[in-house]
């Protein structure tokens, strides 16, 4: 078994997480912050057989878009910080991380 991870941009979260249930697949969201930009994002938590993985990664995959975020930025000239140039990045889709589950129980 395996527990698969995902960070999604929140945008889609919805969209996604809906697309897993239709299939049957168990989830919990949980709502999170990413820490460069500070921005909130979803974090779902998908427990599957091993099987299975490819199949989720397939449908986060398909309903998880990229996007330019623009960030404000600043710079530190002696001791004091002023506002320069926004930096722009691009985030996602989705980022995945696919765990080994050692043991799976309800109780
Ligand atoms: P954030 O940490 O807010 O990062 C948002 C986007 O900013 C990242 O998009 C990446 O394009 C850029 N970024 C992040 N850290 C950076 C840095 N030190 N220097 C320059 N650019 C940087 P994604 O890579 O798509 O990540 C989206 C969100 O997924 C992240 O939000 C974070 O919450 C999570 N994440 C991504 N990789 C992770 C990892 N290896 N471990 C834990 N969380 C991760």
């Amino acid at each position: 078994m395996k527990l698969i991870v995902a960070i999604i941009n929140h945008d889609d979260a919805h969209v996604v997480v809906h697309n897993l249930t239709k299939e049957g697949y168990l989830v919990t969201k949980l709502s999170t912050t990413g820490g460069f930009l500070m921005v909130g994002n979803m974090t779902v938590l998908i427990g599957v057989p091993d099987d299975k993985v490819n199949a989720v990664i397939r449908i986060i995959d398909k309903y998880s878009r990229s996007r330019k975020q623009v960030m404000p930025s600043m710079s530190e000239v002696g001791l004091k910080m002023f506002p320069s140039t926004p930096v722009e990045v691009t985030v996602g889709g989705a980022t995945i991380f696919v765990l080994n589950v050692e043991r799976y129980e309800k109780v």
